[in-house]
């Protein structure tokens, strides 16, 4: 239920603070923005720490009761993340064949830019934070030439925030817009709301003024829900 999920958040949130993946400053995003906050996927850097980070994806994921065929991580971030929930979900007894591409054409060997099991029906894209969009369009096209259908998408976190079009902000975000427009099901184990939430219940923890910072940049960039 929802609380399950706002507990779920709530320790994934704690989790990416501890691991140095969830760090508060001033950032700037791809899309150009000043950020007060940023989440590095690439510092969940041991074993232990993609070991948790796959069990929460994989609990989102089953409480989510989203439905899929196989798993697909994008490059370069998703080749991990994918890779790490497909064994995650294997040690649940539940094994679904994983792939991935590369950025780079390959002229010889395996060919073409698609490595692993051969893209067929309803594939999960795993991938870590959705900001305005661009990498979830890049995996889309590319599940759809294959012949598959590009079915869901599982990320660490939604900044909720909203998606640019030609440069210019528009008012729904990269998640509503692949929710809504492209009609994939969509799912993060955290999401803005639920930063808010953390910085607000550790407040006297001296992340007082990162809150204030995090609630003027939803301010100014955040869609409602
Ligand atoms: P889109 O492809 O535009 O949705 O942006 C997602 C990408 O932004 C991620 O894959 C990262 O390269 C980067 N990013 C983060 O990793 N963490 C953040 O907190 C914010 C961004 C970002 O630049 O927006």
């Amino acid at each position: 239920g929802a609380s399950d999920q706002d507990r779920l958040a709530q320790d994934f949130v704690q989790f990416s603070v501890d691991s140095g993946v969830l760090r508060f400053g001033e950032f700037k995003t791809k899309a150009g923005r000043m950020s007060p906050y940023f989440f590095n996927s690439g510092l969940f850097d041991d074993g232990v720490k993609l070991g948790r980070l796959a069990e929460f994806y994989a609990r989102r994921l089953l409480g989510s009761g989203i439905e899929f065929d196989m798993i697909f991580g994008p490059a370069y971030k998703g080749i991990p993340l994918g890779a790490a929930v497909a064994v995650e979900l294997a040690r649940l007894g539940r094994n679904v064949p994983f792939a991935y591409n590369r950025k780079e054409a390959k002229d010889h060997g395996e060919g073409g830019s698609l490595v692993g099991a051969p893209l067929q029906g309803r594939v999960l894209i795993v991938d870590d934070v959705m900001s305005a969009g661009t990498a979830a369009r890049e995996s889309i096209a590319l599940i759809k030439a294959a012949g598959a259908v590009p079915h869901a998408v599982a990320l660490a976190l939604d900044r909720q925030e909203k998606a640019t079009e030609n440069g210019v902000d528009v008012n729904h975000s990269a998640v509503q817009y692949v929710r809504n427009q492209l009609g994939l099901q969509v799912c993060a184990i955290a999401r803005l709301e639920d930063l808010l939430q953390y910085l607000a219940t550790h407040d006297s923890g001296g992340l007082g003024a990162h809150h204030e910072r995090v609630l003027a940049y939803r301010q100014r960039y955040g869609v409602d829900e």
